[in-house]
């Protein structure tokens, strides 16, 4: 059997057998026994993180994860998680409470719950997300730490859980660091908290804890992919069941837990236009997980990009996780409907998810709604290239972040970066993020966005390095707005060393709502639709142009914005405000896209 296996790999190069490992066996909450444990956490704010250091600052055994209560009436305890105040998970700190609006630094959670596991069961805790630096521990044993604010990870508690009593606490700290990813610098509000859902995931004993079951890069019809069980009776059985399809595929795991897939089937393709799911049973002999899982083709030929074998052309919108029309993080169904719908409004078949991987709704939504994703990790700006450690942290972010998303056809693009600056030590952190991800996932396009340059007044070229490792070429640029008034894209050539796509990651401007004057005033709709027509007529002579994202959907909060009554501290970049309101600007793209959808049937 092994032989097998060696040679199904080898035939299809598709690397079937390697995985991401994010944090914890649970790879995927689909078709799972979950308790959610969303609600009201009590919670400690540590600016100096006595909870977790003592005074000679050396980490405490009696730190706040012990969640201890006075034994006499002479013990001397200096917390209390039940009289202290209570956050709601999922959910921001920064904007639950006017204190803690600007806040960085270490916030203790605490959660008591009962939980009943039957004997034969395993029983995981799952975040969705914590920003930025979690430590774990349930009942007062610590279960583990994970970096990284944008990707889930999880922890078994099998031997620790008990019927009655347990208390959960996490320790979230949102210092932002230099070596960390991101780094010090970015563009948007440092969110801390238990950003993402929380909960227990039952699994019996051996439990198929991960798959990737995906077309074969250029075929319509080849199902490739692997599927991995975890526990004790790893070599087994595993039935692959697409009923409307009529697959029943069978497999066997070899001793390690792993089998390759490999079949054909006659599938109706998903598209943005028939976004089509098939319900997909993985059967093992002790587990069975189902799924949604929609297949698609997508590659390049040339400078095109094609889906299931036709030129697309990514009609997009760069979108930030800020909630829509209450603030803060977003994080539930209800925001991600919202978002992607706009998006729909505006006539994109694209939204391009800046800049750190949302949550899994925003994935699971668009699988729905036929909204193709780019999909990115928060290497922005000046990440330390030099620095192993920051490049094990990216690579591990970008495993966590495959690995969650590998099955959704609406994840088209992999983005390893943002608006990174030349040098040696970038271009080889980098590449090694393209190959991690191309060892991970054969199936997608890679990409980033890059800067561009001058070659002479009228000549805008793109010639980065990184662009010879990328399957799709994508730029920021803001002619009109840090360069140069509106008008000067009008005269503008593009260039570009490469025989690729191009997709404009990002343009635009901001405008606050409702603020009016000509159109050469800044900060008005008028400045903001000015730059808008201009870049439509600009982006239209590009003749490798195959797709535009500009920035943004809706306005979003950054520390780094702080003119009173236009930013304090925002960015009306939207073409929506936070409360939903539309500026002029947001009807000009459309225009765009309804031609660009005519040219297309
Ligand atoms: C950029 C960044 C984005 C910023 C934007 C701006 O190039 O990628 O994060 O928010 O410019 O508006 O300054």
């Amino acid at each position: 059997m092994k032989l097998c296996l060696a040679i199904v790999v080898a035939m299809f190069a598709f690397a079937p057998l390697v995985q991401a490992q994010p944090a914890g066996l649970i790879t995927n909450t689909a078709g799972r026994k979950t308790t959610s444990l969303d609600g009201q956490w009590q919670m400690i704010v540590d600016p100096y993180e006595s909870g977790y250091y003592n005074y000679r600052y050396q980490p405490s055994d009696n730190g706040y994860f012990k969640n201890a209560k006075p034994k006499s009436k002479s013990d001397l305890i200096e917390y209390d998680f039940d009289k202290s105040a209570t956050l709601k998970v999922p959910g921001d700190w920064n904007t639950q409470s006017d204190q803690l609006f600007f806040y960085e630094g270490t916030v203790w959670y605490k959660k008591s719950f009962d939980y009943h596991r039957q004997p034969d069961k395993r029983v995981f805790v799952y975040f969705g997300a914590a920003n930025y630096l979690a430590d774990v521990y349930l009942n007062g044993e610590k279960l583990g730490q994970h970096e990284g604010g944008f990707t889930p990870f999880n922890f078994e508690i099998t031997k620790l859980v008990r019927d009655t009593g347990n208390f959960l606490v996490v320790k979230v700290d949102n210092k932002r660091r230099r070596d960390a990813v991101p780094t010090l610098m970015t563009d948007w509000w440092n969110y801390g908290g238990l950003t993402r859902e929380v909960m227990l995931i039952e699994t019996p004993a051996t439990f198929v804890n991960d798959y990737m079951v995906q077309l074969k890069p250029g075929s319509r019809d080849h199902v490739v992919g692997w599927v991995r069980s975890a526990g004790e009776k790893l070599s087994q059985r595993i039935t692959v069941r697409i009923p409307e399809a009529g697959v029943v595929k069978s497999f066997a795991t070899d001793g390690n837990g792993l089998a390759a897939i490999d079949f054909t089937a006659d599938l109706k393709l998903w598209s943005p236009a028939n976004p089509k799911l098939y319900d997909v049973a993985i059967e093992a002999e002790t587990d069975l997980v189902r799924d949604q899982i929609g297949f698609r083709s997508i590659e390049t030929r040339g400078t095109d990009i094609l889906l299931n074998g036709r030129p697309i052309f990514l009609r997009g919108v760069c979108i930030h996780e800020e909630a829509p029309l209450r603030g803060g993080r977003a994080y539930s169904r209800e925001d991600a409907v919202t978002l992607l719908g706009w998006a729909k409004e505006l006539g994109a078949n694209f939204v391009r998810l800046a800049h750190y991987p949302h949550n899994e709704f925003m994935i699971r939504e668009a699988d729905r709604m036929g909204i193709l994703v780019w999909s990115e990790i928060p290497v922005y700006w000046t990440i330390e290239w030099e620095n192993a450690a920051t490049l094990e942290n990216a690579r591990n972010q970008l495993s966590e972040v495959i690995g969650r998303d590998k099955n959704r056809a609406a994840v088209v693009i992999w983005s390893v970066a943002n608006e990174t600056p030349l040098s040696d030590t970038r271009l080889s952190f980098l590449r090694n993020l393209i190959s991690h991800a191309r060892h991970l996932d054969p199936t997608r396009l890679l990409s980033a966005a890059m800067e561009r340059h001058y070659l002479d007044p009228k000549t805008q070229m793109i010639d980065d390095p990184l662009g010879e490792f990328l399957d799709v070429l994508g730029c920021n640029e803001y002619v009109g707005w840090y360069d140069g008034l509106p008008e000067k894209a009008d005269g503008l050539e593009w260039k570009s060393k490469y025989q690729k796509p191009l997709v404009m990651s990002e343009f635009g401007g901001d405008a606050l709502f409702n603020h009016h004057g000509d159109s050469l005033t800044r900060w008005t709709e008028e400045y903001q639709e000015n730059i808008y027509q201009h870049q439509i007529s600009m982006l239209i002579r590009i003749p490798f142009l195959r797709g535009a994202a500009p920035w943004i959907l809706m306005d979003f909060r950054s520390p780094r914005r702080p003119l009173p009554g236009i930013q304090d501290y925002g960015k009306p970049t939207g073409f929506i405000s936070g409360g939903g309101e539309t500026n002029k600007a947001c009807y000009v793209m459309p225009r765009w896209y309804r031609e660009l959808k005519k040219s297309e049937n």
